[in-house]
């Protein structure tokens, strides 16, 4: 089974003006789907690999041979990271459900969480993503280079950003704090509910 680019849930320009066309569609067709293509030539020459699912790969990284773990922790891990990424932004989206009671409960308040998600968006060094995980039952702000992804270390995601500098330099440039400043313009709370949910069962 190969792997497909999976479609936007939304239009290029449905995030304007936090998140501009042009860098949606380029992260999309380019960034996103070179991800799906090498992921694909990694596990050409492994027919039972091939048969699992995205979430089994990066879930058991561990598990992948040697010499092909390296390609498939980065590029399946785009291909994950991204695929999420996509179905937790939306514009005009309250923050509510009971993913805002729990974080509320946890870091005091909506703006305290702000501060220590966009500060761990903005402190990681070079390429990678900032999350809001469920960490055995527990809420966690975590940063993960690269490509790695969350389930790799069995933690549930309930919410990305992407820090790669392909996802705000068009628009942002240097300026990686207004895009993390934007992004909570466009966050997918109803979805990032139904994760959290989901994830407590
Ligand atoms: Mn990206």
């Amino acid at each position: 089974m190969k792997h497909e680019l999976m479609q936007l849930p939304f239009e290029y320009n449905s995030l304007e003006p936090f998140i501009d066309e042009q860098t949606m569609k380029i992260h999309h067709t380019k960034h996103h789907q070179a991800y799906v293509n090498k992921l694909n030539t990694a596990l050409e020459n492994n027919k039972e690999l091939q048969e699992k699912t995205l979430e089994e790969l990066i879930s058991g990284i561990n598990s992948v041979p040697k010499e092909i773990q390296t390609a498939v922790k980065n590029n399946g891990g785009g291909v994950i990271n991204h695929n999420f990424f996509w179905t937790v932004l939306k514009k005009d989206s309250n923050f509510g459900g009971e993913i805002a009671e729990a974080i509320t409960k946890k870091f005091g308040s909506f703006e305290k969480f702000k501060e220590e998600f966009s500060n761990a968006a903005a402190t990681l060094f070079g390429s990678g993503w900032a999350w809001l995980v469920l960490n055995n039952g527990k809420l966690e702000i975590i940063q993960t280079k690269n490509q790695d992804s969350p389930l790799s270390t069995n933690k549930i995601p309930l919410l990305a950003l992407d820090i790669w500098e392909h996802s705000y330099y068009l628009k942002y440039m240097n300026n990686r704090p207004a895009y993390i400043e934007a992004f909570f313009n466009i966050i997918n709370w109803d979805k990032v509910d139904e994760l959290y949910k989901k994830a407590k069962e």
